[in-house]
């Protein structure tokens, strides 16, 4: 059985949440972000830089999350998610990638700057930096999601494994109030938000969600 090493709000929510879609049984190792956790010596076997999530099935581990819904694909998805189509399922690829280097650089620098960071190490010019280009990035995806909205209403049209990558810099987008004129964006997010599966996966994540919304200045 595969387990998943997981925190809330974390990219580990990607791979939950295509867990709970898949719906094979799995063993969700749920860890506490914030705390010292991640640094323990077991924990740095597994994930050198602590970082999550983390994959292990049997005696294999594997890191970052994108490669991780790969695998899973790969190894029982039994041709869900993925296209058949070689152009369509580049196309996944490109949408995937796009999703974890080019959409959370942005995000990032907002995240830490506006949220995570102690307020005294908190660079307001980076945040603001990080806002101009999360938004410009969101824009493509918006005009992105126009061309698909009436052919399935996820980034190719139908569900793929780009959209269970693209979900968590969305996320981000709707909770720093990046993507509120972005309709295209807001419709996917509810979209997904709605699933009953990622409900499942998100947990009482939505309720943490709020609480960061209330910390973003302005
Ligand atoms: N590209 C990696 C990024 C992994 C990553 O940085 N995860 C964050 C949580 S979303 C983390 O564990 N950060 C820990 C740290 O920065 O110390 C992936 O997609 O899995």
């Amino acid at each position: 059985m595969l387990t998943l090493f997981h925190a809330p709000l974390t990219r580990s929510t990607r791979v939950r949440w295509l867990l709970e879609e898949l719906g094979d049984p799995f063993e969700l190792r749920e860890m506490d972000f914030m705390s010292d956790e991640r640094a323990q010596p077991e924990f740095r076997k597994l994930s050198p830089e602590g970082r999550l999530p983390v994959l292990v099935d049997g005696d294999f581990v594997l890191l970052e999350s994108t490669a991780i819904i790969e695998y899973i694909l790969e190894t029982q998805g039994q041709g869900k998610f993925v296209p058949e189509d070689a152009q369509a399922r580049a196309k996944m690829r490109q949408w995937m990638h796009w999703g974890e280097a080019t959409l959370l650089l942005p995000a990032d620098m907002v995240i830490e700057h506006e949220i995570m960071k102690p307020e005294a190490e908190r660079v307001p010019a980076v945040a603001a930096e990080g806002r101009e280009k999360f938004g410009k990035c969101l824009k493509v995806l918006d005009d992105q999601l126009a061309t698909t909205k009436d052919k399935g209403g996820f980034v190719l049209g139908e569900l793929t494994a780009a959209d269970f990558v693209l979900m968590y810099g969305v996320l981000f987008g709707s909770v720093l109030q990046i993507n509120k004129d972005l309709k295209n964006v807001e419709a996917y997010y509810t979209n997904i938000a709605s699933r009953p599966k990622f409900q499942a996966a998100m947990g009482d994540s939505f309720q943490a969600l709020e609480a960061m919304a209330e910390m973003i200045p302005g």
